[in-house]
């Protein structure tokens, strides 16, 4: 019996169509898409901190309501993505509790700190390109709320890339001391940009099951690559530097030549040790914390309209 699910598990999956909530699945592929998911929503709302940070000193109006809009869209993305661990059978408390006690991970680069305005911008074009092109692939992963629910957040997305883009080349026309802040800035995000992807692909415990999945479309590597090659003639055309002196265009390759990740730099972070893990966690367990009266206000109003 269960040998006929597995047949039919694995016969959707190989003809690339979706398993649904109401269909069998090992529980293997339950598990990790668990994971996955549920570390993406966490970094979609661990993500707000470090925009959120500048929404109060956002230089002008239109710069203030761009990054109002932006961060809100980042809670909506983690909102689907609980929704969609939900449909797994996770409890979204649960994965809050385990968020805030430190027993699941969010994203590395969240960890850093954005120590000036010209940071919103190269998260947008940097983070939000990486993040891009992470997710574009999972728009065709295997589990179907999933895949669903990136076809939205790559649209949104999407948009978020092009305003970093836009507020870069704002400040690049702008005066000698705004470039000099933009390439500081490219300077500190660029290697925990690459470190998003993850590790590489010989360390990477969860990749080869996942693809076997089509949890995941493309490795690791391959999407580091993808990105390095998207990101090179963008710098260009900005006119700021990657700090990368090993990074150049291989054309017997057809792909950019880079350097070497800090791997023991992302280990730590990951681990806990970044400068704002601390600090970002505290600062969920606080807002959760803080928002106890409305959920129990929300929960009371909806019992009472029970009765
Ligand atoms: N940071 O076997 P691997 C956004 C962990 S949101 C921390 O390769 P996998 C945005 C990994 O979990 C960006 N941990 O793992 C939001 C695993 O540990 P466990 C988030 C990392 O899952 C707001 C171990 O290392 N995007 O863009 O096959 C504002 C071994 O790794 C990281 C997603 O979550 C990392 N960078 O592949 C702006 C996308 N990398 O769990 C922007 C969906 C790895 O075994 N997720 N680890 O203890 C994925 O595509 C995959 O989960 C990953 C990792 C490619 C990230």
């Amino acid at each position: 019996m269960e040998e006929d699910l597995q047949r039919e598990f694995d016969r959707v999956v190989a003809a690339e169509q979706r398993i649904e909530p109401r269909d069998w699945m090992p529980d293997g592929y339950r598990k990790t898409l668990i994971r996955q998911v549920a570390q993406h929503a966490h970094s979609e709302i661990i993500g707000m901190q470090p925009e959120g940070n500048w929404i109060s000193r956002a230089p002008t109006l239109r710069r203030k309501a761009i990054l109002l809009a932006k961060v809100q869209d980042e809670a909506g993305h983690g909102l689907y993505l609980y929704a969609a661990t939900e449909t797994l059978g996770a409890d979204r408390e649960d994965l809050t509790t385990k968020l805030i006690e430190g027993r699941q991970k969010y994203s590395s680069i969240f960890n850093y700190p954005t120590l000036s305005f010209a940071d919103v911008g190269v998260i947008g074009w940097l983070v939000d390109g990486a993040a891009i092109c992470n997710q574009v692939p999972l728009c065709r992963t295997s589990y179907g709320p999933y895949a669903r629910a990136m076809i939205r957040i790559c649209k949104e997305e999407s948009f978020h890339q092009r305003q970093g883009y836009e507020l870069l080349m704002t400040m690049m026309r702008g005066t000698e001391a705004q470039r000099r802040m933009v390439q500081a800035s490219v300077d500190r995000w660029w290697w925990p940009s690459l470190m998003m992807f993850g590790p590489p692909d010989k360390d990477s415990s969860n990749t080869e099951q996942s693809m076997a999945w089509r949890i995941k479309r493309h490795t690791n590597d391959e999407l580091r690559q993808r990105f390095v090659d998207m990101t090179g003639p963008q710098a260009d055309k900005l006119g700021v530097t990657l700090p990368d002196p090993l990074l150049a265009w291989n054309s017997s390759r057809g792909h950019y030549d880079f350097g070497e990740i800090d791997w023991d730099e992302f280990w730590q972070v990951v681990g806990g040790s970044g400068p704002c893990n601390a600090a970002r966690v505290a600062h969920r367990r606080a807002a959760h914390d803080n928002g106890a009266w409305v959920r129990e206000a929300a929960a009371a109003y909806a019992s009472k309209q029970e009765s």
